[in-house]
């Protein structure tokens, strides 16, 4: 997200495209009714279903799922048609835009309108409004990213951004609305498959620095492999572990995974529900570290072998959390945990006792940087002061560097003094934003609360485009233009990344040869914070000052295509605009795309479209609210919203139970709520519950005393298979099924 919410007052127009805050976020979406209110700010939403947050909209577009590609292309047509967008922007601060110009060619407004089923005077009509009325801002959520083509769907929406100059701007940017409340603070922390804490990447030079700021051998790390080679190999995904188990199509691992430990996630909420119950009965072993009773443990039909331990919740425990907008924010503790339950840092170090490398996980909260070197300042640590000094010691990259307990608590304890639409302090707290938001460099900074702002001094949260791939392409330089100088920085115009070896050249100084001792190689790696403190005096950001690039030369897709859902309802389409080629290795499994999709013509047997959404009672898979009395009482069952000339269509009344039928022959019987906001070919469904599987009731199998008041069926017993080819989140929202009378 390169904005903050409280920046939503100075957009003239938002774009509101595959998601539906008013549920979802429900207090962010208050600063975009806000800006409605207070500064006449137009709202697009543009979704498959006409949502709540639709009804907030001046102008609603009703597209088919999965052709936001197309969508966004037709926009860019007409802008590029009209010269619309940001001809100084587009030299000076991007690369390859001629390619996205090219593509657009093709996205005529009949094309666009064909294909994704908006009718060509509402396409106009929004990009008009959105292209003539900058700066506009775009939202985005899970409509965009749970798609096979979901990766591309994030890159084409920056896109249209660059092109109309709509970055590094109040009032423009993207709105990249994350999920829980700190989904942005976990990947930040590197609980992802393909890469470490800070995103740095799998490879030994990595590693090797994470084994310093650890404190810890780094043959001793390459010692808990079973081979080096799976050092830098991407993980399973949590949407592809059950392979994993069952090795049913190839998988890339030296034996099949025998036990599961589940702490913090949902089992329940991920696709393709049988496949995970059958890895579930088939492990040795299942363990479950929860609050609650998730309902993996109900799902799988194991008598032994499965334990729940019970762990304490957020109000148990201490620390930082991150925000959607990069900010980080301290949590208090509020009660001890409760009963025999345990926080889960206390689950987390009595394993790593138990498996014997106790002492190297801790290591790193024993650590500081003296004369420019990692070494070991103490015998024990404070939980949490040390972890945030642990995070705040390594994770440059995304320029956590400025983190440090007393400043979050304090930011925390004086909510009062910081301005609700700017996140800036007042009094004590003058100079820094809310929250620290990311990058914040080092302990003079206040946090970046808009990226990729130019006319601001870096020192005071300016930016320019990261210089993360090469200085050049196909002869090309990737640093901006002479034009494009941050304020306040001595360097006019682009400037490279800084390396120890290139930094007195750039910046024009002469190190001492104590200095040069000290120093990193890389700003990402220069635990001495020298290279940090040159380019401050300079006002200079240590990871350059370079163009946005359109195309990602290394992805299947280097120009983002409209590519068709894995299950399409256009069987023309499919053969116009096909998936990828199947993936033999995608992560660690194989992974299927056009055999999948052009193995038949799905539409016919399955011939309506499947949508997911949020109810604002129920939250993930749902365990946490369904066992409260009265919001489970607000959604008491499993449904489906259906239009009612699909149901009448066949025979199914208002309330009546109906089976749904996906390609692959799962099923699952859920309630009929006719409702008319969705149309006749499609029908949409909460995901958020369980604890009924193909119309079995599987209340037995919660252990005494825990049952929640709702249960219901999983909609993800019949989401499609189909997975991003980047990134292989599922494609939860699109897919065919079938409808029948129960
Ligand atoms: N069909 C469909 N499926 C989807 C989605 C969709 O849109 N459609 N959305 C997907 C998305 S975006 C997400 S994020 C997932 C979310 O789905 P889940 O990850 O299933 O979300 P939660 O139910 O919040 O699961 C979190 C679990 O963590 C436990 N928990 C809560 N607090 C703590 C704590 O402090 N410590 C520990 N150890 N455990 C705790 C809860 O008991 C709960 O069982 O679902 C995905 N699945
Ligand atoms: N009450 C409640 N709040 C939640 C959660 C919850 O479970 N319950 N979960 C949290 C989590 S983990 C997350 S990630 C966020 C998610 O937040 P949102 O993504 O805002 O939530 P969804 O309801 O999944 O909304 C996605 C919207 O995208 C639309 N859509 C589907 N396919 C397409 C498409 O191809 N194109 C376009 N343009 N639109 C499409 C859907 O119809 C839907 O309205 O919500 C968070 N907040
Ligand atoms: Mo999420």
């Amino acid at each position: 997200m390169t904005q903050q919410f409280g920046d939503a007052v100075n957009a003239k127009v938002i774009m509101m495209i595959g998601a539906n805050s008013a549920v979802a976020n429900p207090i962010g979406f208050k600063h975009f009714l806000q800006a409605k209110d207070r500064n006449g700010t137009k709202l697009i939403v543009v979704d498959p279903i006409y949502t709540r947050s639709a009804a907030k909209a001046d102008l609603y577009l009703r597209i088919r799922s999965g052709t936001d590609i197309a969508f966004v292309y037709g926009m860019l047509h007409i802008i590029f048609k009209n010269g619309w967008e940001d001809k100084e922007f587009i030299e000076t601060r991007s690369y390859a835009m001629d390619q996205i110009r090219a593509e657009a060619a093709k996205w005529t407004p009949e094309l666009t309108s064909d294909v994704t089923g908006i009718p060509v005077d509402q396409i106009i009509q929004a990009t008009t409004l959105f292209a003539k009325n900058t700066p506009s801002a775009i939202a985005w959520s899970l409509g965009i990213t749970q798609h096979s083509v979901g990766s591309s769907n994030t890159r084409i929406l920056p896109i249209l951004q660059i092109a109309l100059g709509n970055m590094g701007k109040k009032g423009g940017g993207l709105y990249i609305i994350r999920g829980h409340d700190n989904v942005q603070g976990a990947t930040d922390m590197g609980n992802l498959a393909d890469t470490l804490s800070g995103y740095y990447g799998l490879d030994d030079n990595a590693w090797k620095y994470f084994a310093t700021s650890w404190g810890v051998d780094y043959e001793w790390l390459k010692g808990r492999f079973f081979e080096k080679k799976w050092m830098n190999e991407k993980g399973y995904s949590l949407a592809k572990w059950y392979q994993g188990v069952l090795q049913e199509e190839k998988t890339y691992s030296s034996a099949p995974i025998r036990a599961v430990w589940i702490q913090g996630t949902g089992i329940t909420s991920m696709s393709q529900q049988a496949k995970i119950k059958e890895a579930l009965d088939k492990v040795d072993l299942v363990v479950i570290a929860e609050p609650f009773v998730n309902e993996a443990a109900v799902l799988t039909s194991r008598k032994d072998n499965i334990y729940i331990l019970p762990v304490g919740t957020q109000f148990e425990s201490e620390g930082t959390v991150t925000a959607t907008n990069r900010s980080a924010q301290w949590r208090s503790k509020v009660v001890e945990p409760l009963y025999e339950s345990k926080s889960d840092e206390e689950v987390m170090f009595a394993f790593a006792k138990k498996f014997g490398f106790y002492d190297q996980f801790v290591q790193g909260m024993k650590m500081d940087v003296k004369d420019g070197k990692v070494v070991q300042v103490k015998n024990d640590f404070k939980w949490p002061d040390d972890a945030v000094r642990e995070i705040a010691r390594t994770i440059k990259s995304i320029g956590l560097s400025g983190w440090t307990p007393e400043r979050l608590r304090s930011h925390q304890e004086n909510w009062h003094m910081f301005d609700p639409v700017t996140l800036e302090g007042k009094g004590p707290m003058k100079g820094q934003y809310y929250g620290l938001p990311w990058p914040c460099w080092d302990d003079k900074h206040p946090g970046s609360p808009i990226l990729y702002r130019r006319d601001v001094p870096v020192a005071e949260g300016g930016m320019g485009f990261r210089n993360r791939f090469g200085l050049e392409h196909n002869g090309v330089s990737q640093l901006a233009d002479k034009s494009v100088t941050v304020a306040g920085s001595k360097i006019e115009g682009g400037y490279p990344q800084l390396t120890k070896e290139n930094i007195e050249k750039v910046l024009g100084i002469t190190l001492t040869e104590a200095e040069k001792a000290q120093m990193g190689g890389s700003w990402a790696m220069d635990f001495s914070g020298l290279i940090q403190q040159k380019a401050r005096e300079a006002g200079v950001c240590v990871y350059g000052n370079a163009k946005a690039r359109t195309i990602v030369w290394e992805f299947p897709d280097p120009v983002p295509l409209h590519r068709e859902p894995i299950h399409s309802p256009r069987w023309d389409l499919v053969q116009k605009f096909p998936t990828y080629d199947d993936q033999p290795k995608n992560f660690r499994v194989e992974t299927k795309f056009k055999s999948e999709q052009q193995k038949q013509d799905w539409s016919k047997e399955f011939p309506i479209m499947l949508v997911s959404m949020r109810v604002v009672n129920l939250s993930g898979a749902g365990m946490l609210e369904r066992t409260s009395k009265y919001l489970s009482a607000i959604t008491p069952e499993m449904f489906a919203n259906i239009h009612p000339d699909l149901a009448l269509k066949h025979g199914i009344r208002d309330r009546d139970m109906m089976w749904i039928h996906a390609p692959h022959g799962t099923k699952i019987k859920v309630k009929a709520y006719h409702n008319h906001s969705v149309t006749a070919d499609r029908i949409c469904l909460p995901y958020n519950f369980a604890g009924v599987f193909q119309g079995a009731d599987l209340s037995a199998n919660y252990p005494e005393g825990t049952k929640p008041y709702a249960i219901g069926e999983s909609s993800n017993t019949i989401t499609n298979y189909g997975f991003d080819v980047i990134t292989q989140i599922s494609e939860f929202n699109a897919g065919l099924c079938r409808v029948e009378k129960a």
